[in-house]
């Protein structure tokens, strides 16, 4: 039986603070985007771990847990061979813990001051008193817990409180007792994965008759099996008797020796931990990202609710408009120049040289257009966008984290009307104000207009000089057409002509203005997306990468 609390793995002390680390971790990545209450035992984990684990790694804290009159105080005197707690034939006896350390009190007070021992309540056994059968006991803290049955709530509290601190737990129950639902259902079962730190003792093994005692034991042992206990170490006790303990205590000095029950305590702690947290990630495929598919749809909501479909018709129109202006018949330019341009109109800049640009040269574009608000089915398009891009990118995660990514997606939904806004005002829409080949095409239209017109003052002069009787010069001839009509018409037709030849080619460059506008415009709204919707999601999902990463090393597996 001395080997009975050997049969763990050893547990190695840097394995544990990499996994409590990872618990750490995983804390740190799902905070802000998974329910509190799910993450209260991995905080309590980490805060009792980070603790015990500072305080001290030589003392074994043993606790004697069980129902009211099984014997925990007695078997406490009969261990520290002292009547230190208070045996009582009523019940509860023992109302607050009660402490005895082997060795030095120093070393142990404040893991004392830790578990909430009151000074009153702690006691000494230094092995230099007692001789050598003390010594092998040497950094035991052995606790005797008031009863978890009791009439007293407080107790249970206190009890529930105390063995999430202990390391090692001795369960006492008596021959009566030793079925008892209560134990089995609210404590031992509860305990099946701290195995390697759990004990069993069956005590007041002398009120039964010495033939019963193997039956009982396996009795009990069978109820432990049910409870997940399989192969935790079951003994059966004397506390009146002085020969009655030696087994338990061999047990005790073998674990203190080891130095390990505060270390698998923790490990099962670890483990306990990490199972109730496992449905909260998933395969490694799950989270993949946003893709380009939602990604498109994302831009296309964004760009109906930006106007820019609005914003590109009047970037053609106004291209057209301002070649109109600057190629057009010279005699009714001016009565083109008259009508709004369709980009100022909507405030927008249009271009760099855009004359009626009210700002400051080289000052940041202010979001003022007056672009049209998007509409409620453009809204409403938006915020399906939003939705399928989140469900595409955490759809197949588990548990709250679709939730949370969709949260995210929708976190910064407030600010998109402003931003794309200023994403519009602030593209520039590079629609030319007089690009060179106009001003020539300007210049040939000036030209057959002059033309034209000297025809006609020339055909003008030669009529008033008729008309006035005087010799009328002779004027030149091409051919069979005098000169002036030529020029008239020659510069009428050419201007036509040209008119003609210029219209598809600018219909063609503005068009092609749009398609630039279009763009520039895409790629601006795209980028308020990616801002606004994009970033927050996949923060979320690099989030649960971390977490789950973060688990599995928490589990062990590296
Ligand atoms: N015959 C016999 N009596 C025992 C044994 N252990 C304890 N008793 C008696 O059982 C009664 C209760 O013992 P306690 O040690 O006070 O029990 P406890 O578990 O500390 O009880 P609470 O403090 O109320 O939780 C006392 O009268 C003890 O003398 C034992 O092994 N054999
Ligand atoms: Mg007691």
């Amino acid at each position: 039986m001395r080997e009975a609390l050997r049969g763990g793995q050893r547990v190695d002390p840097d394995d544990l603070i990499t996994r409590l680390d990872a618990v750490r971790r995983f804390l740190t990545a799902v905070d802000g985007h998974l329910p509190d209450e799910r993450l209260v035992p991995a905080h309590t984990l980490v805060e009792r771990a980070g603790t015990r684990l500072a305080l001290s790694r030589d003392h074994t804290v043993v606790a004697l847990a069980g129902a009211t009159g099984s014997g925990k105080s007695s078997l406490f005197n009969a261990l520290a061979r002292l009547d230190l707690s208070p045996v009582g034939v009523r019940r509860p006896t023992t109302g607050v813990a009660h402490a005895c350390v082997w060795g030095p009190l120093d070393g142990a007070t404040r893991l004392l001051d830790w578990i909430g021992v009151l000074p009153r309540h702690r006691f000494i056994r230094e092995s230099a008193l007692d001789g050598d059968d003390e010594s092998a006991l040497h950094g035991l803290v052995l606790l005797d817990l008031p009863d978890f049955d009791s009439v007293q709530h407080a107790h249970r509290l206190e009890v529930d409180r105390l063995l999430g601190l202990v390391d090692l737990v001795i369960w006492v129950v008596d021959p009566q007792k030793y079925a008892d639902r209560l134990v089995h259902t609210a404590y031992l079962r509860e305990f099946h994965r701290h195995r390697d730190v759990t004990l069993v003792v069956l005590n007041q093994a002398d009120r039964l008759p010495p033939a019963e005692v193997p039956r009982v034991l396996d009795d009990l042992r069978r109820l432990l099996d049910a409870d997940g206990l399989t192969g935790v170490p079951l003994l059966a006790t004397t506390a009146v008797d002085p020969s009655g303990t030696t087994e338990l205590r061999a047990s005790l000095e073998s674990t203190v020796a080891e130095r390990q029950a505060s270390l698998r305590r923790l490990a099962g702690d670890i483990d306990t931990v990490v199972e109730r947290l496992a449905d909260l990630v998933g395969p490694d495929s799950a989270g993949a990202g946003p893709d380009s598919a939602g990604t498109r749809v994302l831009t296309d909501a964004l760009a109906g609710a930006a106007g820019v479909p609005a914003v590109t018709t009047a970037v053609e129109a106004a291209y057209r408009h301002r070649a109109a202006g600057v190629t057009g018949w010279p005699l009714v330019r001016g009565w083109r120049r008259l009508r709004p341009d369709p980009l100022r109109r909507l405030h927008l800049p249009g271009s760099d040289a855009a004359g009626g640009s009210t700002e400051e040269p080289g000052a940041k574009p202010v979001a003022a257009t007056s672009v049209p608000d998007p509409t409620a089915a453009q809204r409403s398009a938006l915020g399906l966008a939003v939705r399928a891009v989140a469900e595409r990118a955490g759809g197949d995660l588990p548990g709250p984290w679709p939730a949370a990514v969709t949260g995210a997606a929708r976190s910064r939904l407030g600010d998109v009307p402003d931003a794309l806004d200023r994403a519009v005002a602030g593209t520039d829409l590079d629609v030319p104000e007089r690009p060179l080949w106009w001003r020539l095409v300007g210049a040939l239209q000036w030209l057959v207009t002059l033309t034209a017109v000297a025809g006609l003052a020339w055909l003008a002069l030669g009529y008033a000089l008729n008309a006035l009787g005087l010799p009328d010069p002779d004027e030149p001839m091409v051919g069979e057409v005098p000169l002036p009509t030529l020029l008239l018409l020659g510069g009428l037709l050419a201007g036509l002509l040209v008119a003609a030849v210029t219209r598809p080619v600018v219909r063609w460059a503005a068009r092609r203005a749009r398609l630039r506008a279009e763009r520039r415009l895409t790629a601006a709204v795209a980028g308020v997306g990616e801002e606004h919707v994009l970033t927050p999601v996949r923060a979320v999902l690099t989030s649960y990468a971390d977490a789950r990463d973060a688990l599995r090393v928490a589990a062990g597996k590296k």
